[in-house]
């Protein structure tokens, strides 16, 4: 795995909002991810959300939505395999390094395929969805197969995390619906993303991206993590959090249960590890 990132890196992190690092694991990691990913996926079958298995707001339905990619989150909380993957800390010195924050917990992950014939992904914004506001969020998409214009890379447009509101659009079935929110942005330049597998990129939670739809019959399998500053607090939104944890929190009450959300990143507080 390629963790050390030069300064030039973070720097074009910081100004762009996203950075691809090609060739980021070995030929046996991407093996290990994928076989790991792919064996969590089938075991949570139909339901989106691992932990919520027969609570029908996480069953996958016939939407235009459901067809913009196969989403299931937290596989970590589900599979060993996933787990010993998903709270590697250098994945969250990684995170730590590029969004200048002290400590990084795993906020949610997911699988995001998109299958043979898959709906474009609408440009939006992530941060807006999630249960914690914060200009350090950061996630890392991981491209399992070979990640193309034709079957649906990921598009940015650099600089919008600089001056991106919490408002949002949403993702759905108008391609442009965020610039309705951010019309100073329609004629942004945009950048696509093209990976082969093993490649991975980190984009800030408030950056504007989008995906293609998959002209091919093959799949886009790719593996995300959502990572949260340690000290982020609630911000109202359940989003993925479980019923019995949200009964618990008040608006800013600070989101550090180890269990839903563990610190993977910290260079003095102890580490959940797999
Ligand atoms: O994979 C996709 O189609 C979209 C990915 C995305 O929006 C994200 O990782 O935040
Ligand atoms: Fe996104």
């Amino acid at each position: 795995m390629y963790t050390d990132l030069t300064q030039a890196q973070i720097d074009s992190y910081r100004n762009n909002g996203f950075i691809v690092i090609h060739d980021f694991l070995t030929a046996d990691e991407l093996e290990t991810w994928r076989d790991a990913v792919e064996e969590a996926v089938a075991e949570l079958g139909q339901w989106k959300l691992a932990g919520q298995e027969g609570n029908e707001r996480w069953q996958e339905g016939d939407s235009y939505y459901d067809r913009v990619f196969v989403q299931r989150i937290n596989l970590w909380q589900a599979n060993e395999k996933v787990r010993q993957v998903m709270l590697d800390p250098r994945l969250g010195r990684m995170a730590a390094q590029l969004s200048g924050v002290e400590g990084i917990r795993l906020y949610h992950d997911q699988a995001l395929h998109k299958a043979p014939w898959a709906n474009p992904t609408a440009w939006h914004l992530d941060d807006p969805f999630w249960s914690f506001s914060s200009p350090d969020a950061i996630s890392i998409w991981v491209a399992l197969d070979d990640s193309t214009l034709e079957n649906g890379c990921l598009y940015f447009m650099p600089g919008t995390h600089k001056r991106a509101t919490f408002n949002s659009s949403g993702i759905g079935e108008n391609l442009g619906d965020l610039f309705n929110v951010y019309p100073q942005w329609k004629n942004n330049p945009t950048v696509a993303a093209p990976m082969k597998a093993g490649s991975c990129s980190f984009h800030n939670g408030l950056v504007a991206h989008a995906a293609g739809a998959n002209m091919t019959p093959g799949w886009r399998r790719a593996m995300t993590c959502l990572y949260m500053p340690d000290g982020s607090v609630f911000n109202g939104n359940q989003d993925v959090l479980p019923d019995s944890y949200v009964a618990t929190l008040k608006i800013g009450a600070p989101l550090d249960s180890d269990e839903q959300n563990p610190l993977i990143y910290h260079p003095v507080k102890p580490l959940v590890t797999a």
